[in-house]
């Protein structure tokens, strides 16, 4: 008689809890590094429940969507968003979404850091779960002058910033990317000034529009598109919008931004979107829809100014649009 242990992965479909795939996350990633995917798969009962054993937060997808964030203007094809990337560490052109898949996501630890009551670390599937999680339309608007309009799943970053308890002289967060030198080859161009660093004052990061997106088009994040967490900023130019984050810092000193690093006379610390306002080398007139291709005319704060003009009034001689 042949007697077997059922696998984790293995118990059928109705069975399947969050939690059971959760607890077997390291089973079945082991079974896959021992080359075992098609014996798994083939007892699977279906793609779904595979996604979810590969990914141990699928089951937070689709979130039910915040319908006051939805905006006028068609939602991207979902290929074109998840083809069409910004991603340095990958390389210094659009097309990073195969070389992307490299990057290992699990596990991934947190680091709240700086001026905090006290140092946290934590690993994301932790962190995720204690997080309010929501779907919001959002347009995107990169500082090359292309845009998208997309379905973000993720949580108000005002409640990371509640979790981190950040002390009363805290004025700024620092965000940093995941240097992984065997998995990133952009960091081997070593004139860059690695990791990416972003920064918000903690007024940005907890107002209502600030998001850690966690998942877009009903999906945890793809990788390419900065998994397993990162920002989104939807009045600010793309590069604000720091993908794939390993460490928030609290502190009282602006934070320096990689690409302000690069060149400072072309990429400031605001970096508020604003039609008027022309890139030292282009205009930010006019922007590119990412599927159609039309040119459309920008707006300020790309259109967000109600939620976040207040943030900037009597910051004259900042830099705000840049
Ligand atoms: N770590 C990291 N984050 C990053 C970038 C990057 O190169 N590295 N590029 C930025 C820029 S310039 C843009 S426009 C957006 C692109 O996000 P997307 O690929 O999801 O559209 O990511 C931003 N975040
Ligand atoms: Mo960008």
């Amino acid at each position: 008689m042949l007697i077997r242990r059922q696998k984790g992965w293995e118990i059928p479909e109705r069975d399947v809890t969050p939690q059971a795939l959760y607890r077997n996350r390291r089973q079945f990633l082991g079974g896959l590094a021992a080359g075992t995917i098609g014996a798994a798969a083939a007892t699977l009962p279906a793609g779904r429940v595979l996604a979810q054993a590969m990914d141990p937060t699928a089951d937070l997808y689709p979130a039910p969507r915040n319908e006051s964030y939805t905006v006028d203007r068609a939602i991207d094809e979902k290929a074109k968003a998840l083809t069409y990337n910004n991603f340095y560490e990958f390389g210094s052109h659009k097309f990073i979404s195969d070389a992307a898949q490299a990057m290992k996501i699990r596990p991934w630890t947190i680091k709240i850091d700086g001026m905090v009551e006290q140092e946290i670390e934590i690993d994301f599937d932790d962190l995720v779960r204690k997080m309010p999680l929501e779907e919001r339309v959002y347009r995107f608007r990169c500082v090359e002058a292309w845009a998208m309009t997309v379905p973000w799943t993720g949580f108000p970053m005002k409640a990371l910033v509640d979790f981190a308890k950040p002390l009363s002289g805290a004025k700024y967060v620092e965000m940093e990317t995941a240097s992984q030198r065997d998995t990133m080859p952009g960091l081997r161009q070593f004139w860059y000034p690695w990791p990416y660093v972003e920064g918000l004052t903690l007024a940005e990061a907890t107002n209502e529009l600030s998001m850690i997106a966690t998942g877009i088009y009903g999906e945890a994040m793809p990788k390419q598109n900065g998994a397993p967490l990162r920002l989104v900023t939807p009045w600010k130019y793309g590069f604000k919008n720091i993908k794939s984050i390993v460490r928030f810092t609290f502190t009282d000193k602006r934070p320096v931004s990689f690409w302000e690093r690069i060149a400072e006379t072309e990429y400031g610390f605001w970096a508020n979107v604003n039609p008027q306002i022309p890139h030292p080398r282009w205009s930010q007139a006019q922007e590119r829809l990412l599927t159609t291709g039309e040119e459309v005319p920008t707006l300020l704060f790309n259109g967000y100014g109600d939620y976040v003009a207040d943030l900037y009034k009597d910051m004259d001689g900042e830099n705000l649009y840049m």
